[in-house]
């Protein structure tokens, strides 16, 4: 089993400000926990951030026939990107999205999301223990339980 854990811009901040949004750890903390947890499961994680739209749709396109499933917080370009939104719909593994904070206890324009409507779930509002309340589903949600 191998998984794409796709983070979008300014996630390589986590950890250095906004800690009552989104927590202490910083995203090699978190990409390290996902890693140890995805070992312990089988399951090979490619753990990658990017500033720049263009790199994750490149990322996702490469998920297509390599992976078997795509956890994405998108960050900011959850609420802006159609790019996003068309290469999401390309790929037809498993698709969650992501989000630390709860984007509808938020500002009116991260209510809406272009991910949404393309994943199959969406875990938000856990913090950074999201990312581990994903990939301990993973098995079950791929049918390797
Ligand atoms: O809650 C989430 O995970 C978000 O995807 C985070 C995005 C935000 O635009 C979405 O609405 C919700 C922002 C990521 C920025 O991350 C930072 C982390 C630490 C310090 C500054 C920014």
């Amino acid at each position: 089993m191998k998984v794409f854990i796709i983070n979008g811009p300014n996630l390589n901040l986590l950890g250095t400000r906004e800690p009552a949004i989104y927590g202490h750890k910083t995203l090699e903390d978190v990409a390290a926990e996902c890693q140890a947890l995805g070992a312990e499961l089988g399951i090979e994680i490619e753990f990658r951030q990017s500033n720049f739209e263009g790199q994750l749709v490149e990322w996702i396109q490469e998920a297509i026939g390599t992976a078997d499933a795509i956890v994405i917080n998108a960050a900011a370009y959850t609420h802006t990107s159609v790019a996003i939104y068309d290469a999401l719909k390309s790929y037809h593994g498993l698709k969650i999205e992501l989000h630390i904070s709860h984007p509808h206890l938020r500002e009116p324009f991260r209510h809406t999301s272009y991910v949404s409507p393309v994943v199959h779930a969406m875990v938000a509002g856990f913090g950074t223990n999201g990312y581990s309340l994903i990939i301990e589903m993973l098995p079950q949600l791929l049918g390797k339980t």
